[in-house]
């Protein structure tokens, strides 16, 4: 059991915390890397919670994993390969599946443990996995991308947790540039990019290698998820130079590929105009990223 103090000093988010009533506890473990613990709350349905961080609840998960996997694979025309790090839950992959035009989809999570906690818990992410295009590898994310022939992946999407633990590495230059080595010219990367009230400081900095590595277009894009530190969520799109990305206008509209808005499950946070929106910056937040 964590002390207050404990819960009130995350480094991440110091001095803060954010309350769910647990209805019951469904799970408690550990693995190599984390903590894993799932409850049912009284509000929000299951909660997923590595290492004492909310990572996704049953209410909100949907803005989560369709604004990270739409947002980069709406931005080019008819996304093939694709590659999530992270995302063991199978959220996201339930969100690729949406894109008829996708062929391959691989997927790298470091713990088995978060996918078979998931596929007992939370069958509605990962039905994710069921889909034939999909290849599991369970392993560190940087050595598969190292080991990834260059100039692969159409998108990459790094769905992952925050950077203490195991994802610490995923923030820092190398990782970023692992990353365009294995993307086509022109291929996108959508990353997990923190909350613009609470991360000012680590989104400068991933801004900047980010600008460096990839020379296309680089920008911060986010949505409200309520059960998140500060309810908000950012996203870090960019693209490798090559072919020119225009994420602010996506030129591949989810309503306009044949059933997306309805297969499996209907779309319930995503749509065009939200993807437009979401690169809209409150003033603050302007004036501190925009210079990146
Ligand atoms: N992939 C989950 C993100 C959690 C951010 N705090």
């Amino acid at each position: 059991k964590a002390s207050k103090l404990q819960y009130y000093n995350n480094p991440m988010w110091p001095g803060e915390t954010h309350s769910l009533k647990v209805e019951k506890i469904l799970y408690q473990g550990k693995s190599p890397y984390q903590e894993v613990l799932i409850f049912e709350s009284l509000t929000y349905g299951k909660v997923l919670v590595l290492d004492g961080i909310v990572q996704l609840t049953d209410k909100d998960e949907c803005a989560y994993q369709e604004m990270i996997t739409h947002l980069p694979l709406c931005s080019i025309p008819s996304p093939k390969k694709v590659l999530v790090i992270g995302g063991g839950d199978g959220g996201v992959l339930r969100e690729i599946a949406r894109h008829g035009s996708v062929e391959s989809i691989d997927i790298c999570e470091i713990d088995q443990l978060v996918i078979d906690v998931c596929k007992d818990f939370f069958p509605d992410l990962s039905v994710g996995f069921k889909d034939p295009r999909v290849r599991l590898h369970v392993g560190d994310a940087v050595e598969f991308l190292r080991n990834s022939p260059e100039g692969t992946y159409d998108a990459i999407i790094v769905d992952s947790s925050d950077p203490i633990g195991p994802a610490q590495e995923l923030v820092e230059k190398p990782f970023f540039e692992t990353i365009a080595r294995a993307l086509r010219p022109g291929g996108v990367l959508c990353n997990q990019a923190e909350s613009m009230w609470l991360h000012t400081h680590l989104i400068q900095d991933m801004l900047s290698i980010c600008c460096e590595t990839f020379k296309g277009s680089v920008h911060y894009a986010w949505a409200s998820v309520p059960t998140y530190p500060s309810g908000a969520i950012g996203f870090l799109l960019c693209s490798k130079e090559g072919r020119p990305v225009n994420f602010l206008a996506p030129i591949n509209p989810i309503e306009k590929i044949e059933g997306a808005m309805t297969a499996g499950r209907d779309i319930r946070f995503y749509n065009t105009e939200m993807h437009r929106a979401a690169f809209v910056l409150p003033t603050f937040a302007k004036r501190e990223l925009e210079a990146y």
